[in-house]
């Protein structure tokens, strides 16, 4: 910080440091958000994705934190009974790297970490119910992981395979799919390769339906969360027909969505791990070559295969399939961009209609034909949209419904194919060859094979081990006394299993072990997690957007068909913020942008640090963030305690202006109110800015302020500052005679003082004025929208045409750009 410290602080000025202090040892000591259950009043389940504990935050981790205490707050005010817990994503492949870069053994590492987060968030002024705090290191916690792990082994939900796996060479571990991105690992970025290895799953493909959100599920979810996790359960219907082999006995089976384009098909393609693609090739003149091929694709990623923006390779095997809709013989491929794990590993290709496919056509000189007439306008390669089919006999002149249905019918009634549902889900790969992270509690007896060890001998523990570097095998496979043991089936020797569980093994249920945190008898008590739960609001990024909602919402499933949670989805409400950048990058260590709040909780306090936060831009959106910022919010507080501690109301009789400005208050209490509660936080401070300027200047007015009207509206204003600024908050109600102002309830907004003057709002369509409109001058920028997007006569205007771009600027004009 460049600017000097402030020379004094006159008596009463604003301290923020000595407030700030005072008001979070209160908090704490009293345990004002400490929760217990009351069936008298609806509880509110508040959680915060648990953080890995990386040691420093930086501003943007406290956006995140901020609107998760503003919320913990203003739910607490407005009745509900609040829980708002804080764990720690302690184990796991992040903490064990960063101990190991730090030189210090993970557990250690990770205590120094957390000490560290608790006073970072305490000087934030965030308030949790800490009676309740875990983390998945701890055998407490892990414990009821390896007790999770058995009941779906006892169900048939956890099985181990060998199966080609994404290894990342510098983690020397398996990933989950879901852990590679663009073809790197998600905590390294090193390139992924594979590898057939013996491995822990776990069965999410059987709740693949059930995973899908539905119509009703996940409603109050941001809808592209909601898509992505549709996209990766990927559900897709199609037909299953078998294919021949001209001259040759083999068979096989190819998916397809597209039936209707059958009579297209000019080459049929296997995947290069495709038994048959084995037998083809052997004894064949092009053996050498066609095997060179395979292993040269068989190495790559799937990521890396499925690539649009590279050539696709394919090798001819020198023999034709049959195209059973018209006998047609087509030449058959083993191609890159086929993959043995999605729907029957071969397909029938159809460059006419499929961009991949004519990609390879193209390259190989391969015949197109369409079967589906592309629009006059068309000027692309492949067509992929509906259109009349063409080039296909009894097809010709349907559209592409019709063609998928009467092609079905054809295979079915042939029995040369039936119609099929794939997924492009696979099972969960929950084993880790690396040291941080719950023991999975199998043993493998040479005699009974594998054995999970008794409930009773839970938890596993983890074994305090000297070299925890990662090997490319589990380092408790080097601790003899961990790995030797009776087994519990026929007490012969046996060995324990020394792989470790994905970290995403503890996240997927921490949130209900907040309903009961310390039961050393179950992983919860039924009855609690029944109060508590689901959570009712859970916010944290969109990283997460795919994996770990994902297996939350798997295991959740899980749990209520043991009859041990009343839901089958964990989070009611999800909500995703946006990140902070600076100097054009996500504001990360790795970076080297971040902001440190320390500086700033120094020179304006956490109040107006907090207030930024809020005010920077909408909750859902990117930032960037400028350090001039907070001098804005602080300037802010200021006026308000100078309204609180300067000012010297007059008494008189009441008149007009005075009501105005009670007016005032309630129009921005129902405004902030509703702003709060759809994250829009923005704008609630802007409000509350534009409340203090009508205080000020009320106080400036001739007649001077009225004592009842002034004490009323800034008694509003302290309530509706006590969840965004709440040490400032808390302090100037006390200093007016209040009790803990946490305790105080929102107030309600009258709406006899809320009505306000209408005015006239103009609709255009791209900028021609084609409706007029009554509003209200208050009106919020989406009720504008939605105003005018249902307005009779724009409708009728619009006549279907989707806006590319609407323009509001209420409550004057809405412009629809068409
Ligand atoms: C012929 C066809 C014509 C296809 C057409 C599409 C369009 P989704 O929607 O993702 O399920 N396919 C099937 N198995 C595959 C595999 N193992 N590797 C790569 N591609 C595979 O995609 C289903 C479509 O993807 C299938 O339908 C098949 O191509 C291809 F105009 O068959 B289609
Ligand atoms: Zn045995």
């Amino acid at each position: 910080m460049s600017h000097g410290l402030p020379v004094v602080f006159r008596f009463m000025q604003y301290d923020p440091g000595t407030i700030e202090a005072k008001w979070q040892d209160r908090w704490e000591q009293d345990k004002t958000f400490y929760a217990v259950e009351d069936e008298a009043r609806p509880k509110f389940a508040n959680i915060q994705m648990y953080p890995y504990p990386s040691g420093v935050l930086h501003m943007g981790h406290l956006r995140n934190y901020t609107y998760v205490d503003v919320m913990t707050r203003f739910k607490r005010m407005q009745g509900f009974n609040v829980l708002a817990p804080m764990g720690w994503d302690s184990f796991g492949l992040p903490a064990e790297n960063a101990a190991i870069d730090a030189g210090v053994h993970p557990r250690d590492f990770i205590e120094q970490q957390i000490a560290q987060m608790k006073v970072q968030l305490r000087r934030l002024g965030a308030v949790y119910d800490w009676s309740r705090e875990l983390a998945s290191h701890e055998p407490a916690y892990y414990r009821w992981d390896q007790w999770l792990f058995l009941q779906l082994w006892e169900r048939g939900l956890a099985y181990k395979a060998n199966a080609p796996v994404n290894w990342c060479p510098k983690d020397q571990t398996v990933l989950a799919n879901e852990q590679v991105v663009e073809g790197l690992c998600e905590r390294c970025d090193t390139p992924v390769v594979r590898r057939d290895l013996d491995q822990w799953f776990f069965k999410i493909t059987e709740y693949a339906d059930r995973l899908l959100p539905g119509d009703s599920d996940l409603e109050e979810w941001p809808p592209r969360v909601r898509t992505m996790q549709q996209n990766w359960i990927g559900r897709s219907e199609g037909v299953s027909f078998q294919m021949a082999i001209a001259g040759r006995d083999e068979v096989f089976d190819v998916f397809t969505t597209r039936p209707d384009t059958t009579f297209g098909m000019t080459f049929a393609v296997l995947a290069p791990e495709h038994p048959l693609v084995d037998l083809l090739l052997a004894g064949s003149e092009h053996e050498e070559a066609g095997r060179a091929f395979v292993a040269e694709v068989t190495n790559e990623s799937d990521i890396d295969r499925l690539s649009t923006d590279r050539p696709k390779k394919g090798f001819f095997l020198g023999v034709n399939a049959v195209n059973p809709i018209n006998g047609a013989e087509v030449p058959l491929y083993t191609a890159d961009y086929v993959l043995m794990g999605y729907g029957t590993g071969a397909i029938m290709a159809v460059p006419g209609q499929d961009q991949r496919d004519w990609e390879f056509a193209v390259a190989h000189d391969i015949e197109i034909i369409r079967t589906v007439q592309p629009p006059e306008d068309f000027d692309g390669e492949a067509y992929t949209g509906d259109g009349v089919i063409v080039n296909s006999d009894w097809l010709d002149g349907l559209d592409k419904d019709a063609g998928i249905a009467k092609s079905i019918e054809w295979f079915e009634s042939r029995e040369i194919g039936t119609t099929d549902v794939k997924y492009r889900l696979r099972d969960w790969l929950i084993s880790r060859q690396r040291y941080w992270g719950a023991p999975i509690p199998m043993i493998s007896c040479p005699r009974c094979g594998l054995v999970p060890v008794p409930e009773s001998e839970l938890p596993v523990l983890h074994p305090d081990v000297e070299d925890y570097q990662p090997k490319g095998q589990s380092p408790l496979a080097a601790v003899a006394e961990f790995v030797n043991v009776d087994c519990p089936s026929c007490g012969g020797p046996a060995k324990r299993e020394t792989d470790t569980m994905d970290t995403f093994v503890d996240s997927s249920w921490y949130f209900l072990r907040y309903s009961d945190p310390h039961n050393e008898s179950a992983i919860f008590d039924p009855e609690k997690v029944k109060y508590w739960m689901p959570v009712d609001l859970y916010v944290g990024g969109v990283e997460h957007a795919v994996l770990h909602l994902l297996y939350a919402r798997f295991i959740v499933k899980v749990l209520a068909d043991m009859g041990l949670v009343t839901f089958s989805e964990p989070f009611l409400r999800m909500f995703t913020q946006g990140m902070i950048t600076k100097d054009g990058a996500k504001m990360s260590k790795s970076k080297g942008n971040v902001v440190s709040p320390d500086p700033l909780y120094d020179y304006y306090g956490a109040d107006a640090v907090r207030l930024y936060e809020l005010f920077i831009g909408p909750a859902t959106d990117d930032a960037v963030w400028t350090d001039r910022g907070v001098e804005g919010t602080f300037r802010f507080l200021k006026k308000v305690w100078r309204l609180g501690t300067e000012v010297e109301p007059v008494d008189r009789a009441r008149a007009g202006g005075d009501r105005d400005v009670i007016a005032k208050a309630h129009r921005t209490l129902r405004k902030v109110g509703s702003d709060i509660e759809r994250f829009h936080f923005n704008t609630a401070v802007a409000a509350l800015m534009e409340l203090s300027n009508t205080l000020n200047d009320y106080v400036r007015s001739d007649a001077g302020a009225e004592r009842e009207t002034f004490d009323q509206a800034y008694s509003m204003l302290l309530k509706m500052l006590a969840p965004l600024a709440p040490h400032m908050a808390h302090e100037l109600w006390e200093m007016r005679g209040g009790e803990l102002l946490a305790n105080e309830s929102w107030p309600d907004w009258d709406p006899d003082l809320v009505i306000e003057e209408t005015v006239t709002m103009v609709i255009q369509i791209s900028g021609k004025v084609r409706a007029r409109l009554e509003v209200a001058s208050g009106i919020a920028e989406d009720e504008a929208i939605s105003l005018a997007l249902s307005n009779e006569r724009i409708v009728t205007q619009l006549d279907g045409v989707e806006p590319k771009r609407i323009i509001a600027r209420p409550p004057k004009l809405v412009n629809i750009v068409v």
